[in-house]
């Protein structure tokens, strides 16, 4: 085993990475950067948010109902680097070196040595994606990804490339064998990518992504920050994610 770092203090990136991959798991929660951490099991899957806010089914859905898909998505609206996961996705710029918005959050999370490995990245292009530790976060791992700059109506290729972020992002996770990964909303913040659009493409990517790769994963949880997410993602789900419909007189929204 190596020996104990001091991860507050430690400069050497690669002497703390080896030190946190001998840990399990309480160990590792021994040098979280809080607390105040958010356990998987307190997260509900999309099913049983569904269920317990009785939500209205649409008629008209994107994809048919799979129960088994339901079990997998969640929506959660709160502060990503909280969250115990396999891996949370940073929505980076392509010099990985940090920056504003989430990418501010995680790195100050995370502390200095994501800085120091990310330096070793060399970089990422957009719609690709890169892996790290996760040093003091809760999360284990970090992939980074770039979305698009759009301002305004996004391009054939800006939705491919938002798209492909997702898909990198995954494709790095399920080949790292990460089975918990939680996304912020790529492209929405300082990148200006339209929320409402944003949101249907996500949902989309994930659903399909799933469909197709449903066992290397467990978990995918939607990490919505401000209120207006929270509520498009809501209203747009049970077209994605069709639940079983409730009886009765129902709200619209939960
Ligand atoms: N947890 C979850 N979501 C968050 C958090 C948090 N702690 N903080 C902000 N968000 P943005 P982008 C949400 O601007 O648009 C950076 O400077 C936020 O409300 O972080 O892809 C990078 O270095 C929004 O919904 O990312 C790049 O230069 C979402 O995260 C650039 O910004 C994404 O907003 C990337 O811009």
């Amino acid at each position: 085993m190596a020996a104990k770092v001091d991860l507050t203090t430690s400069t050497d990136w690669k002497e703390a990475k080896s030190f946190l991959k001998g840990l399990n798991n309480k160990k590792r929660r021994e040098h979280y950067f809080t607390r105040d951490f958010i356990k998987l099991k307190q997260i509900p899957t999309w099913k049983e948010m569904a269920k317990s806010a009785r939500i209205k089914q649409p008629e008209e859905t994107v994809f048919p109902k799979d129960n088994h898909l339901n079990d997998k998505i969640s929506l959660f609206r709160g502060d990503i680097t909280k969250v115990e996961v396999d891996a949370v996705v940073n929505a980076a710029n392509s010099s990985l070196l940090g920056g504003g918005g989430v990418d501010g959050c995680i790195h100050r999370a995370a502390g200095p040595l994501l800085k120091e490995e990310c330096r070793a990245l060399n970089g990422c292009e957009t719609g690709k994606a890169k892996i790290s530790c996760g040093y003091r976060l809760p999360a284990k791992f970090v992939i980074h990804t770039v979305g698009p700059i759009a301002q305004g109506e996004p391009s054939a290729a800006q939705e491919a490339e938002l798209s492909n972020c997702y898909k990198n992002s995954l494709k790095l996770a399920a080949e790292n064998k990460l089975r918990t990964v939680a996304f912020p909303c790529i492209s929405t913040g300082v990148f200006g990518y339209p929320n409402d659009a944003a949101a249907e493409l996500v949902l989309n990517t994930l659903h399909t992504w799933l469909e197709e790769n449903k066992d290397k994963v467990d978990r995918l949880i939607i990490c919505v920050f401000l209120e207006k997410d929270d509520e498009i993602y809501k209203e747009k789900l049970p077209r994605f994610f069709p639940v079983d419909a409730c009886g009765g007189a129902l709200p619209s929204r939960l």
